[in-house]
């Protein structure tokens, strides 16, 4: 696995506020939340960006949807509404080069865009 600051959270090298892990992924708390609720959810596979994703290996990115639209509806926003996001490369912002999905609810979101 390359070595990202995910990486290190995943083997429990730097702390993180961890809400889920399974044999597929982990999600923590992001660090510096951009919605009442902000949490990150993480492949143990190890791809820099979406562009790395196979095709034969869509369920990863599915399990992510899945278990982000889990944890929504176990914390009360399958209702109220929640976003998931997954950043690639600079114009989209990412800035940790191990694929994960932002998961935001808990206030009414803002558009995105430029
Ligand atoms: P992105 O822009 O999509 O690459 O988002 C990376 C997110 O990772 C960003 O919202 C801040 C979060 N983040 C960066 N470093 C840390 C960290 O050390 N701990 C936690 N919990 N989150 C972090």
């Amino acid at each position: 696995m390359s070595e990202t600051i995910f990486s290190k959270i995943m083997r429990r090298e730097i702390p993180a506020d961890i809400v889920y892990e399974d044999d597929d992924m982990i999600a923590f708390r992001d660090i510096a939340p951009q919605a009442p609720v902000h949490v990150l959810f993480v492949p143990k596979r190890d791809y820099a960006t979406l562009n790395d994703v196979p095709a034969d290996a869509s369920e990863v990115i599915g399990k992510l949807a899945v278990a982000a639209a889990s944890y929504a509806k176990r914390e009360g926003f399958d209702q109220s509404g929640y976003r998931i996001v997954m950043n690639c490369n600079g114009d989209a912002g990412q800035t940790v080069f191990q694929i994960h999905l932002h998961l935001l609810a808990g206030a009414p979101l803002g558009r995105f865009g430029t």
